[in-house]
C-alpha cells in the first residue's frame, strides 16, 4: 500500500508513547510547553515569524480563528456527547459497539493541512520530509505522502510557531467533528448518490485513470486526484473535506473494535497495535462506503502514501472557553447540528 514506505524506528520509539508529549524526530530537540518560554534560539526565531493574519478568517457557522498568518484556520467546537460508531445497517464489526462519547470543547482545522503550510514547516527544518506532490500541485492542495510520524513533526512545529497546544485529533474528536451533530452515514445524510456533490472521491474521472481499481462512484466530482482544500461544501459545523480528498491521521493506536474504548474523547493509546495508527475520512480513491463518518482504517505509523494527509486540533486554553462554549449550552451538539452564527474572534 505504501510503495515508498520506509522505516524510522527511532522516531517511532519516540513518538508512539505519549499523546501530547514530546515527539520530535529531529536532533533531539524537546517540546517546549506552550507559553512557558525556554525556547532555543532557533525555536524563538520560529515563534517570532508568527504574524497575525492580514484578514482574520470569518466563520459562517462557528467561530473561526487563525493563530498565525501561515498556520491553519481553526474552528472552535463546543463540547458535547455523540454516538461513536456505525449506527446504520452497513457498519463493519470494527465500528462496533456503538458507544456514547463525551467530548470537551476543542478547536479543529477548518481544512486539511495544505502543502503551503507543510512546506513552511519543512523550510524551517522541523518537518524533515518534503513530500512528493506527484505533479498534482502544491499550494492549497492537501499535503500527501506524509506518515503519522511526519504528522507529529508538523504539530510540534505548530506548538513552537504559535505557543499553543496543537496535536492530532483523537479518533473520537475526529468523528465528533466530522458528524457535526449527524447520526447518519454521511454528514449530509444517507445518500451515496450525493457523494460527488459533497466530496472528492473516486469518481468517473478517477476511474478512467485507474480502470482496475475496484471501488468507484458513478458520478463526477471534477477531480481525478486531490482537490484544493475547501472545493466542496462544508459540513454543518463549517469543516471542509472531512469526507474524501485525503485520509486524515489521528492519534489513536489501532484496535479491532470499540470494546473498552474511552468515553471521554481522549485518544485510545492503551493496548491495541500502536505500530499502526488510525486514519479517517476516506480519500480521493475510495468508494462511498469507505467515506462514511464511522469508517475506520489504520496503517503503519511510518507509512505514507498519496492519499494520506492530516487535520490538526488545538486545545483551548481554559480562559478561551468562552462564548462558543457558553452559547452551545443551549443546544445539544450531539444531536442538533449546532448551527449558529457568531462573529469570529479578533486576532
Ligand atoms: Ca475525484
Amino acid at each position: 500500500m505504501f510503495p515508498g514506505s520506509r522505516r524510522c524506528l527511532m522516531a517511532i520509539l519516540i513518538c508512539v508513547l505519549p499523546f501530547a508529549g514530546p515527539c520530535l524526530a529531529q536532533g533531539g530537540r524537546s517540546d517546549a510547553p506552550p507559553g512557558a518560554g525556554g525556547l532555543s534560539k532557533s525555536e524563538a526565531r520560529i515563534r517570532q515569524r508568527c504574524q497575525p493574519p492580514k484578514q482574520p478568517p470569518a466563520g459562517k457557522v462557528l467561530e473561526v480563528f487563525q493563530d498565525c498568518h501561515d498556520t491553519p484556520e481553526m474552528v472552535r467546537l463546543p463540547g458535547g456527547r455523540f454516538l461513536m460508531g456505525q449506527t446504520g445497517a452497513i457498519g463493519l464489526t470494527y465500528e462496533l459497539p456503538v458507544h456514547e462519547v463525551e467530548v470537551q470543547p476543542f478547536s479543529i482545522g477548518r481544512y486539511e493541512v495544505t502543502f503551503l503550510q507543510w512546506d513552511v514547516c519543512h523550510a524551517e527544518g522541523f518537518c524533515l520530509r518534503r513530500p512528493d506532490d506527484k505533479s498534482w500541485g502544491r499550494a492549497m492542495r492537501p499535503v500527501i505522502n506524509i506518515s503519522w510520524v511526519d504528522a507529529q513533526q508538523f504539530v510540534a512545529w505548530l506548538r513552537i510557531r504559535t505557543g499553543q497546544h496543537y496535536r492530532l485529533p483523537s479518533e473520537a474528536e475526529w468523528e465528533y467533528a466530522a458528524r457535526a451533530g449527524s447520526a447518519t452515514a454521511f454528514h449530509w445524510g444517507e445518500s451515496t448518490g450525493s457523494v460527488c456533490k459533497y466530496a472528492n472521491v473516486l469518481d468517473v474521472a478517477g476511474r478512467m485513470q485507474r480502470p482496475n481499481w475496484f471501488w468507484s462512484n458513478d458520478c463526477m466530482d471534477g477531480y481525478a486526484h486531490t482537490a484544493p482544500v475547501g472545493s466542496f461544501p462544508a459540513n454543518p459545523w463549517g469543516l471542509y473535506d472531512v469526507t474524501g480528498n485525503v485520509w486524515e491521521w489521528v492519534q489513536d493506536c489501532w484496535h479491532s473494535d470499540y470494546t473498552g474504548a474511552p468515553t471521554d474523547g481522549s485518544p485510545w493509546i492503551e493496548g491495541g497495535d500502536c505500530s499502526r495508527r488510525v486514519n479517517r475520512g476516506g480519500g480521493w480513491g475510495n468508494h462511498a462506503r469507505t467515506l462514511r463518518s464511522a469508517k475506520r482504517d489504520a496503517d503503519m505509523a511510518e507509512g505514507y502514501g498519496d492519499a494520506f494527509g492530516l487535520r490538526v486540533v488545538r486545545e483551548d486554553a481554559p480562559g478561551e472557553r468562552r462564548a462558543s462554549e457558553l452559547d452551545a449550552a443551549g443546544q445539544d451538539a450531539g444531536t442538533g447540528g449546532g448551527a449558529r452564527v457568531q462573529e469570529p474572534a479578533a486576532r
